[in-house]
């Protein structure tokens, strides 16, 4: 067992209850002096996984709080090693006086995702199932949560086991030719083992192509609020967020510079870009900030283009919405200001022939929700699909494994002597266990538990 760490596991603002962990060698002891059962007997004598309510004392044994303790004993825990919970009252000053009490005892402060990363070494979790610990922590929809709840299960790496021991299977045959040349053996059937090459990077594939299209629902969907000066985006923008974000005035050009802020809307988040009014100008502030607004319409992957409702759809408008239906990219067009017309002429507005329109009043709030709605047809979050790979790095360390194949599978088509493409797929393998966490490097395992927060 390693040495003694110790850290609070709650978030450091006042709660109802605080979790302080400990794990390593002597946990169960050090806890004892630190806390003591009300039925006066050693903690650490009864059962396991029990809670015994007791007081929490100082080094002179004075109280300074009530808790519930639990304790696991190795292999039996979360990180493999004995482990003691503290549940305290959630007092950000009586649990670092708590945690302070437990480093006078031997313990240390243990660093971001160190209990994960003991609970990964001592084989409790692969590398996958640690990465969901941290992207569960880190969700910011219901969609990403899901995800990566449905990966603490190992679900993953299941998968990409089973196309590591396909081309374990392969290598081995590989292996028998390469080495093996004069023997006597059954030629390889080259075609035969480019189609199981190819299945492996298939499946890959597929799994790849679901992390791209999943990426908008984990990070949000980049949105861009485009339209003329003084048409209402930073209204809308505002609207959204439920907070003044951006300045609103009733002077044209406004807005310069992109605003850029997340917000939740229905089931998708959505990374809002509220821009400067479109339109020919001279200001060489205003002339750049229009430079951004195109920009940002172009690393869009929805645009929604706000018209004045008060003034119709306008000669600038039509032009306008022209360059955001060029985009070929998925757009609703706003008729803003919905309180300052009435219901017939914003309706009027609104049928311009966009693949979606809704109108809505940033100052009353009205339409808000019906422009959720079409967000949510146009994106239909997540839509019954299962996606497996939760991050950059898994995706990034299976992109590599699918070029690896993809060139065994060439080199085999061309007629390549066996132990070009053989080494091909010993490449491939290696990413699939970096993937896993089968074969990694030291470093690789450092920055992936950084990302970690202290007492996970
Ligand atoms: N009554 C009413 N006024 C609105 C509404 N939305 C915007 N306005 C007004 O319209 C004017 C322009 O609004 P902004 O949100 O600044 O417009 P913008 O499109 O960001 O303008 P630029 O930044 O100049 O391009 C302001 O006076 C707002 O108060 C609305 O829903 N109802
Ligand atoms: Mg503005």
């Amino acid at each position: 067992m390693e040495e003694l760490i110790a850290a609070i596991a709650t978030g450091p603002v006042k709660s109802a209850v605080g979790v302080i962990r400990l794990s390593g060698e002597g946990a169960i002891p050090c806890a004892a002096k630190v806390f003591r059962p009300k039925s006066g007997k050693v903690f650490g004598m009864g059962a396991p996984r029990r809670l015994t309510l007791g007081d929490v004392v100082d080094g002179e044994g004075t109280v300074i709080d009530q808790a519930l303790a639990t304790f696991s004993i190795a292999p039996n825990s979360y990180t493999g090693e004995d482990t003691v919970e503290l549940h305290c009252h959630g007092s950000p000053t009586v649990l670092a006086l708590t945690l302070e009490v437990l480093f006078q005892h031997g313990a240390r402060q243990a660093r971001a995702g160190e209990f994960t990363r003991r609970a990964f070494l001592n084989g409790k979790l692969d590398l996958t199932q640690a990465e969901a610990v941290a992207d569960l922590i880190d969700a910011q929809t219901p969609a990403a949560a899901v995800r990566a709840a449905g990966q603490l299960g190992g679900e993953l790496s299941r998968r990409i086991e089973a196309v590591y021991d396909d081309l374990t299977d392969l290598l081995a045959h590989f292996h028998v030719l390469v080495d093996y040349p004069d023997e006597d053996l059954e030629p390889m059937d080259s075609p035969q083992i480019a189609a199981r090459l190819a299945g492996a990077r298939e499946t890959l594939e597929q799994m790849l192509e679901g992390y791209r299209r999943s990426g908008q629902y984990l990070r949000g969907i980049p949105t861009a609020i485009v339209g003329l000066p003084n048409a209402g985006k930073s209204s809308l923008l505002n609207a959204l967020l439920g907070y003044d974000r951006a300045i609103v005035t009733d002077i044209p050009g406004t807005t310069r510079d992109t605003v850029e802020e997340t917000c939740q809307l229905g089931r998708n988040l959505l990374r809002l870009t509220d821009t400067a009014g479109l339109r020919d100008t001279h200001d060489a502030v205003e002339q750049q900030g229009v430079a951004r607004s195109r920009r940002a319409m172009e690393e869009a992957a929805l645009i929604l283009a706000v018209v004045d409702g008060t003034r119709g759809v306008t000669e600038e408008d039509v032009q306008l919405l022209r360059e955001v239906e060029e985009t070929g990219k998925p757009w609703i067009f706003v008729a803003s200001k919905k309180d300052l017309v009435n219901g017939s002429r914003a309706i009027g507005v609104v049928g311009s022939g966009a693949p979606s329109s809704v109108a809505v009043s940033a100052k009353t709030g009205e339409g808000l929700d019906e422009l959720a709605k079409e967000i949510g047809a146009l994106f239909p979050a997540g839509a019954g699909e299962t996606v497996y790979f939760t991050n950059a790095r898994q995706a990034a360390a299976a992109g590599e494994a699918v070029e690896c194949l993809t060139r065994a599978v060439e080199g085999l088509a061309a007629g390549m002597a066996p132990d070009g493409p053989l080494s091909d797929v010993e490449l491939a393998m290696s990413a699939l266990g970096e993937l896993t966490g089968r074969n990694i490097q030291e470093d690789v395992v450092d920055r992936i538990f950084s990302r970690f927060c202290v007492g996970k």
